[in-house]
């Protein structure tokens, strides 16, 4: 019997420090919380790789808990953490009577005694059940579950659970969002798998089995020699932890790699060379999931080159497959993108279950139909797709997108369990009977061998999603894969706490903020069903609502001046709300009790057509989108709440993507509003739509440099205009200064504090600079006044992907001031800019950017004593830069007197930002001079007040 050393664990755990690990997700192991212990001392009865992976995982996520909290091991149980699979277990343990009857993947844990020392035992019905079993005994250790009493049997609902990757061969992401892939690298698979083993211990962690790792959109040349040699190095690294590799195929490849002249899934030859392909995949890689396939789809070539069908192609790999235990995903998302769009029968929506429908009863057994959740294509609220009812002789998973494509690319928050949950949930009444989605893919409703849950992961080198709580998805799919009767609230708990943190306040506020994002998102981008209103042949990102129409994609909407939606029903519509069960279609096919949120998605009304509440659909247009907005700002807010509470690095991460976010769902808001109201013609009964106070749109600003702009898609700037610094202004004769573009404003309105918005686009290529300055001179507000547009957003023109929002905070304005923005356009950047917003300041201080003078006031020469009043401090620092566009100076010698001393009582120079800083000044009145470098110095009163803290700007001309 050996017991191992818990410190050789946290040895293991600090070395993976720099590295792409797990422990950067939710296998965080850093405090015990619970009111129970159990035992140091980890065993395992078998000798197996996973039981391996399950006690160095138990060892690591014991001590790395138990260390960093004030659990000592003094008050550790004595006795044992044993596990093994059934067998094991009831050998080492005859008289403790466990059961042997597990599932492969099942396990039980349980707390005993045996011979008066305390036992817990992980049993698994097979290793990979012992090692679901020490993930979940983890899991309720990290989430402060009480033990005492452990008694836990769990099998997974699902049997295939997998992710899919759409990782391209050059180490590109379809759809990711999270940086460059870890699993491929110019062409090859990546030398270092480091990240991939880590990302199989964090799947493992949830119980996935199973890693897709090429785009479906498939390159052939993967299943050529050597790149499968290359792929079996994938699987060895994946393999500790239970997940097996799948891949994806181009069902031409006898044709493309292969040499044959034909790809016909009814070709003997075609089907010899698939037989072959396959043989050689499993001498290298024995344990292959299988293939998944995109074909007839969005350009992939499919078995209709031939007049075949889409089970005669899942069959041909099937076949190939199945004498060594591998499984066919065949992808329902057939459709054709180029359909014609003023035909008002065609409908994309029908499309899955036109074509496979039919198959029903004629796939082999290994085959398992794959099938987006939706009918159309991962839109924020889609019904649910009526295929999985469609399909009674079929295995079937279901296909969700966890990389936030058409949700935010993980720019915003959008917490999708409880979107995947109401589709699990859905009874689509199959045959008059309790038939829940979940349950068909359980299997259970129409008895299938197979079944389950892939979602596509999208997973990156940028800390595997990029935004921190975008992990929540991959938690949550993993979760739900599992046992799809949790609820999105219970997993959001359980991820909250393993990741950020376990104060009641922390967590009850991040799952207040994740569970209702998803509802925000809708609101603010496509509510009632019609989809998300994004660009559709582009980016996916932000608002353009006519690329929906008037193309083959079928993504239509169909407003027009008098009303929107999609006319669904059998009546008078596609037809489509006719492919259910006839519980549900009908439910669908009436206007009375078809749900608000589905209701553009099966009809098309009038703008004035009222919901369920009375409210019309053109004010709940309007309303939502408000709604949606002030909600985003919240989040704001909420999270700002948690500061010193969370990490503090996680803190600024995720405070400075919900400002982003924020700030673009007011481009949303916006955008669908002002489309709307022109369309309709129909006022908001709230007067907001089309009124924006204190708003000053750029094109009316006196422009300098600056070109006004028609912007495209109107409606992603406000009033469809922008200005953009298209001919930078050449630097006047025997002067240095940088060329920039000037809009320039007058404040009318009432003198006071305020925070000034700065709505410009930011385009790559290129890192624009720009400046807020008053009367002249720069240096506004509190922060902020100087930034650069650095941040990486979608598409190369200036539109509703790349409006952004910068906010200056504290900025004193009086009547008949005058405002500026100065730009200095880089690369592709134009500094293009739509207009700055005023609205009285706001309190919150977390709203703003670090950047030079913090806090500073600005004293304007010649201010006298009203200026001294204002800028007050015991400490006295501050920055110094040029008034164009704020480059700091360095070496500016800066001299504190007494006002009307000549001899200074205190001096410094400014650092290379710009900054300096008196400490101990008593308090009182100062004159405070920068001079040197430049021609004119600056030269300020302040008064110091021992009561405050503030900081000045010299603000040199
Ligand atoms: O949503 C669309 C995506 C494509 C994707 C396709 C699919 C892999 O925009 O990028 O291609 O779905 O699911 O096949």
């Amino acid at each position: 019997m050996s017991f191992r050393i818990l410190a050789f664990a946290s040895l293991l755990a600090s070395s993976f420090a720099a590295a792409q690990t797990a422990d950067q997700a939710w296998l965080r192991y850093y405090g015990y919380h619970g009111g129970t212990v159990i035992p140091l001392r980890v065993r395992a009865l078998g000798r197996d790789v996973l039981e391996q992976s399950a006690v160095r995982e138990l060892q690591q996520g014991i001590t790395g808990l138990t260390s960093a909290s004030s659990y000592a091991s003094a008050t550790a149980i004595t006795g044992e953490l044993v596990i093994g699979t059934a067998p094991e277990v009831h050998k080492a343990f005859p008289a403790l009577g466990f059961p042997i009857d597990l599932k492969p993947e099942e396990f039980w844990l349980r707390s005993t005694t045996y011979h008066g020392h305390a036992l817990v035992i992980v049993e698994g019905g097979e290793d990979r059940g012992v090692l679901y079993g020490a993930f979940s005994l983890l899991r309720l250790l990290a989430t402060g579950q009480d033990l005492t009493h452990l008694n836990l049997r769990s099998h997974p609902a699902m049997s295939i659970r997998w992710v899919d990757e759409w990782d391209n061969p050059d180490g590109s992401i379809e759809r990711g969002y999270a940086g460059r892939s870890i699993f491929f690298e110019g062409g090859n698979v990546r030398q270092d798998l480091a990240p991939v083993a880590e990302y199989a211990r964090l799947l493992a962690s949830v119980g996935i089995n199973g890693c897709n790792v090429n785009n479906v959109n498939a390159a052939p040349q993967l299943l050529d020699s050597d790149h499968i040699k290359q792929l079996a190095r994938v699987a060895d690294a994946m393999r500790p932890w239970g997940v097996h590799l799948a891949m994806s195929v181009a069902i031409a490849s006898p044709q493309t790699i292969g040499g044959l002249s034909t790809y016909d899934p009814l070709d003997p030859a075609v089907k010899a060379w698939w037989a072959a392909k396959v043989n050689e995949i499993y001498a290298l890689i024995p344990d292959f999931a299988g293939f998944t396939v995109k074909a007839d789809s969005e350009g992939q070539p499919g078995p209709a080159s031939y007049g075949r069908t889409p089970a005669d192609a899942a069959n041909l790999l099937a076949n190939a497959l199945a004498p060594h235990g591998g499984v066919v995903l065949y992808r329902a998302f057939v459709y054709n993108h180029h359909a014609d769009w003023r035909d008002p029968k065609a409908d994309r929506a029908r499309a899955a279950y036109d074509i496979f429908h039919p198959l029903d009863g004629s796939f082999a057994p290994n085959v398992i139909v794959q099938t987006k959740e939706g009918p159309i294509d991962f839109q924020a609220r889609e019904p649910v797709s009526p295929l999985f009812a469609g399909l009674e002789h079929t295995s079937q998973a279901m296909e969700v997108q966890i990389t936030q494509e058409y949700t935010g690319q993980q720019r915003h928050l959008v917490y999708l369990a409880p979107m995947w949950k109401q589709v699990l949930d859905f009874d689509l009444r199959a045959d008059g009977k309790s038939t829940p989605v979940k349950e068909i893919l359980a299997g259970k409703s129409f008895n299938q061998p197979l079944g389950g849950m892939v979602g596509v992961a999208g997973v990156g080198q940028n800390a595997w999603l990029g935004s921190p709580l975008a992990l929540a998805n991959l938690y949550a799919f993993g979760r739900l894969a599992w046992n799809p009767d949790l609820t999105p609230e219970q997993i959001a708990a359980e991820w909250t706490r393993q990741t950020i943190g376990v104060e009641p306040e922390v967590v009850s506020t991040v799952d207040k903020m994740l569970m209702q994002s998803w509802p925000a998102y809708e609101h603010y981008t496509g509510p009632l069903g019609t989809q998300t209103l994004t660009d559709i042949t582009g980016s996916h990102y932000g608002p353009n609502i006519e690329s929906s129409e008037n193309n083959g994609w079928g993504q239509w909407h169909r407003a027009d001046r008098l009303g929107i939606g999609m006319d669904r029903s059998v009546a008078t519509g596609t037809g489509y709300a006719g492919q259910y069960p006839p519980e549900v279609a009908k439910l669908y096919e009436s206007l009375e009790t078809t749900p608000d949120n589905l209701l553009l998605f099966f009809h098309h009304v009038p703008y004035t057509y009222k919901l369920h509440d009375g409210k019309t659909v053109i004010q709940y247009i309007y309303d939502s989108h408000y709604e949606g907005a002030a909600q985003a700002a919240e989040f704001v807010n909420e999270w700002v709440s948690l500061k010193g509470r969370v990490d503090d690095k996680l803190y600024e991460d995720v405070r400075d993507r919900l400002v982003y976010q924020a700030g673009h769902a007011i481009v949303w808001r916006d955008a669908i509003v002002q489309y709307f109201l022109k369309l309709s013609g129909t006022p908001d009964d709230k007067g907001r739509a089309g009124h924006y106070p204190g708003r000053l749109e750029a094109e009316d600003a006196r422009l300098t440099g600056y070109k006004v702009i028609d912007i495209t898609p109107w409606e992603d700037a406000s009033g469809g205009k922008a200005v953009s610094c298209d001919q930078p202004q050449t630097p006047e004769a025997g002067t240095e200064q940088k060329p920039f573009c000037k809009a320039e404003w007058t404040w009318t309105g009432e003198k006071g504090l305020y925070d000034i918005a700065v709505q410009y686009f930011d385009l790559q290529p290129g890192k624009a600079k720009f400046s807020l300055g008053q009367n002249g001179l720069l240096s506004l507000g509190s922060r902020g006044h100087l930034w650069t547009a650095d941040t990486s957003l979608p598409s190369s023109h200036s539109n509703g992907d790349n409006s952004t929002r910068h906010l200056v905070r504290d900025v004193w304005l009086n009547s008949g001031d005058a405002v500026d923005i100065r730009a200095i356009p880089d690369g592709n950047d134009r500094a293009a800019l739509d207009y700055i917003e005023v609205t009285p300041a706001s309190r919150n201080r977390e709203l703003t950017v670090d950047l030079p003078c913090p806090q500073g006031r600005l004293i304007e020469k010649g201010d006298g004593p009203e200026a001294v009043n204002e800028t007050i401090g015991p400490e006295l620092a501050g920055w110094a830069g040029e008034t164009n566009v704020g480059t700091p100076i360095e070496g500016m010698l800066v001299e504190v007197f007494h006002p009307g001393d000549k001899t200074p009582i205190a001096a410094t120079r400014t650092n290379e930002e710009g900054g300096f800083h008196f400490t101990g000044l008593a308090p009182g009145r100062y004159r405070v001079k920068a001079s040197g470098v430049v021609e004119n110095g600056a030269d300020e009163i302040v008064r110091l007040d021992p009561a405050a803290k503030a900081q000045l700007c010299l603000v040199v001309e």
